[in-house]
Protein backbone atom coordinates (compact mmCIF):
# COMPACT_ATOMS: atom_id res chain seq x y z
CA UNK A 1 0.00 0.00 0.00
CA UNK A 2 2.89 2.17 1.03
CA UNK A 3 4.37 1.85 -2.86
CA UNK A 4 1.29 2.33 -4.42
CA UNK A 5 1.09 5.64 -2.84
CA UNK A 6 4.74 6.65 -3.71
CA UNK A 7 3.73 6.31 -6.98
CA UNK A 8 0.88 8.00 -7.18
CA UNK A 9 3.22 10.89 -5.66
CA UNK A 10 6.25 10.64 -8.22
CA UNK A 11 3.51 10.87 -11.11
CA UNK A 12 2.00 13.37 -9.34
CA UNK A 13 4.87 15.77 -9.25
CA UNK A 14 5.71 14.64 -12.76
CA UNK A 15 3.00 16.43 -13.99
CA UNK A 16 3.00 19.97 -11.87
CA UNK A 17 2.99 22.82 -13.96
CA UNK A 18 6.68 24.56 -14.29
CA UNK A 19 7.31 27.82 -12.26
CA UNK A 20 6.32 29.32 -15.59
CA UNK A 21 4.29 32.32 -16.35
CA UNK A 22 3.69 35.20 -19.03
CA UNK A 23 6.18 37.92 -19.14
CA UNK A 24 5.11 41.00 -20.79
CA UNK A 25 7.96 42.04 -23.03
CA UNK A 26 8.18 45.60 -25.15
CA UNK A 27 11.00 45.91 -27.32
CA UNK A 28 13.14 49.34 -28.45
CA UNK A 29 15.15 48.50 -31.51
CA UNK A 30 18.26 51.08 -33.33
CA UNK A 31 17.63 50.95 -36.01
CA UNK A 32 14.37 51.33 -35.12
CA UNK A 33 13.07 49.02 -38.11
CA UNK A 34 15.03 45.93 -37.85
CA UNK A 35 17.42 44.87 -40.43
CA UNK A 36 20.64 42.50 -41.55
CA UNK A 37 23.28 43.31 -38.84
CA UNK A 38 24.20 44.23 -35.39
CA UNK A 39 21.05 45.73 -33.49
CA UNK A 40 21.03 47.23 -30.29
CA UNK A 41 17.63 46.42 -28.20
CA UNK A 42 16.18 47.41 -24.98
CA UNK A 43 13.80 45.12 -23.38
CA UNK A 44 11.02 46.46 -21.14
CA UNK A 45 10.10 43.66 -18.89
CA UNK A 46 7.00 43.26 -16.73
CA UNK A 47 4.53 40.75 -15.06
CA UNK A 48 1.37 41.82 -14.17
CA UNK A 49 2.21 45.34 -14.80
CA UNK A 50 4.64 45.27 -12.54
CA UNK A 51 8.63 45.72 -13.94
CA UNK A 52 11.02 43.04 -12.92
CA UNK A 53 14.37 44.17 -11.25
CA UNK A 54 17.23 42.66 -10.67
CA UNK A 55 16.02 39.52 -12.60
CA UNK A 56 18.67 37.16 -14.76
CA UNK A 57 17.71 37.73 -18.04
CA UNK A 58 18.80 36.02 -21.93
CA UNK A 59 17.72 36.38 -25.07
CA UNK A 60 17.89 33.69 -27.92
CA UNK A 61 16.49 34.75 -31.63
CA UNK A 62 15.74 32.06 -33.76
CA UNK A 63 14.18 31.90 -37.34
CA UNK A 64 11.50 30.22 -37.96
CA UNK A 65 12.93 28.34 -41.01
CA UNK A 66 15.13 25.17 -40.54
CA UNK A 67 18.47 24.44 -40.30
CA UNK A 68 20.20 27.60 -39.09
CA UNK A 69 21.58 28.12 -35.67
CA UNK A 70 20.52 30.04 -32.74
CA UNK A 71 21.98 34.04 -31.91
CA UNK A 72 22.16 34.51 -28.28
CA UNK A 73 22.63 38.18 -27.07
CA UNK A 74 24.12 39.62 -23.55
CA UNK A 75 21.98 41.32 -21.56
CA UNK A 76 22.90 43.94 -18.97
CA UNK A 77 20.47 45.31 -16.56
CA UNK A 78 19.51 49.32 -17.16
CA UNK A 79 17.23 49.71 -14.44
CA UNK A 80 13.66 51.07 -13.83
CA UNK A 81 12.69 47.41 -15.50
CA UNK A 82 14.77 47.90 -18.80
CA UNK A 83 17.34 45.19 -20.08
CA UNK A 84 19.89 46.09 -22.80
CA UNK A 85 21.06 43.65 -25.49
CA UNK A 86 24.09 45.26 -27.49
CA UNK A 87 25.33 44.17 -30.89
CA UNK A 88 22.54 41.09 -31.38
CA UNK A 89 23.25 39.93 -34.94
CA UNK A 90 20.19 39.43 -36.97
CA UNK A 91 22.58 37.61 -39.62
CA UNK A 92 19.18 36.89 -42.05
CA UNK A 93 16.65 38.98 -43.28
CA UNK A 94 12.95 37.04 -42.75
CA UNK A 95 11.20 36.27 -39.68
CA UNK A 96 12.71 36.06 -36.27
CA UNK A 97 11.49 34.79 -32.69
CA UNK A 98 13.07 36.31 -29.85
CA UNK A 99 12.61 34.26 -26.76
CA UNK A 100 13.16 36.36 -23.84
CA UNK A 101 13.77 34.13 -20.49
CA UNK A 102 13.86 35.89 -17.11
CA UNK A 103 14.40 33.89 -13.59
CA UNK A 104 14.64 34.74 -10.19
CA UNK A 105 14.97 32.75 -7.42
CA UNK A 106 12.78 29.94 -8.36
CA UNK A 107 10.62 31.48 -11.05
CA UNK A 108 11.32 31.55 -14.30
CA UNK A 109 9.26 33.81 -16.98
CA UNK A 110 9.67 33.40 -20.86
CA UNK A 111 8.04 34.81 -23.83
CA UNK A 112 8.56 35.28 -27.55
CA UNK A 113 8.30 38.35 -29.68
CA UNK A 114 7.90 37.92 -33.35
CA UNK A 115 9.74 40.45 -35.64
CA UNK A 116 10.72 40.45 -39.14
CA UNK A 117 14.15 41.86 -40.61
CA UNK A 118 14.41 43.35 -43.40
CA UNK A 119 17.22 42.98 -46.13
CU1 LIG B 1 17.68 32.23 -41.51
Amino acid sequence: MKKLLLVFLLAFTACAPKSSSKLDVTLELTPSTPRIGKTNIVLKLMRDKQILEGWNVSIEGNMTHAGMGTVDGTVTELGAGKYQVKNFDFNMSGDWVLTVTAKKDSETLTNDVKLEVAQ
